[in-house]
């Protein structure tokens, strides 16, 4: 399996997965800003991460968990269908990435590469107050569990605590976030094996 990663960026939720189950990644570092040709022709969105595993290529952070969950029998790490915590280990994978981090695609760019004030825009401001629904939304299920479902740590865990990182930590959008939010992404990465490949 190999993974064209930028180390920070959503491919560290595949690369935090695989070390969760001690698995090898040939890992090729790239630059966003001249991304070789190689990737390029295998992933025409331009974005990072890329996995690939034999003729399987796959331009989804959170495809790809699941993808290498199946594959390689983690059952802990999802959730099956007939479990009680299945609706949940659904909404809140997609959540972390659908729900969170790719509208803040928008502020990421804006921040990071926009003109001055960028991101005091009407567009901008409207993506980062409806990030703090879903927050609340994470609120209420954190505050009476330790893990987003079936009460252990799954693949959803590792999709929305991600998402909170970069809101908090590389975006500065978490001062009003509620303390049990930001102790549960804390908690997540606290983890052994996102210590072992945690950039910042
Ligand atoms: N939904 C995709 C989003 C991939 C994505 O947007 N990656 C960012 C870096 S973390 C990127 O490549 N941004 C540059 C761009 O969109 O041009 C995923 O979950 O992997």
């Amino acid at each position: 399996m190999r993974l064209y990663q930028i180390p920070g960026s959503r491919s560290d939720r595949i690369r935090w997965l695989c070390a969760e189950l001690d698995l090898p990644l040939d890992l090729v570092t790239v630059d966003i800003h001249a991304l070789p040709d190689e990737l390029i022709a295998l992933n025409p969105c331009r974005t990072v991460p890329v996995f690939v595993d034999g003729t399987h290529v796959m331009t989804e952070s959170v495809g790809a968990m699941l993808y290498i969950a199946s594959r390689h029998s983690a059952r802990d790490l999802a959730v099956a269908p007939d479990e009680p915590g299945y609706a949940e280990f659904l909404q809140f994978l997609e959540l972390g990435e659908a729900g969170m981090l790719s509208p803040l695609n928008a502020i990421i760019s804006s921040k990071f590469f926009g003109p001055p004030g960028a991101t005091e825009n009407f567009t901008a401001q409207a993506i980062v107050k409806s990030l703090d629904g879903r927050i609340e939304l994470l609120r209420r299920r954190v505050e009476t569990g330790a893990y987003l479902a079936a009460d252990r740590f799954t693949i959803a865990d590792i999709s929305v605590a991600f998402a909170v990182k970069v809101a908090v930590k590389m975006l500065r959008l978490g001062d009003h976030y509620p303390p049990e939010v930001t102790a549960y992404a804390e908690r997540m990465m606290a983890r052994p094996a996102y210590q072992a490949i945690a950039q910042y």
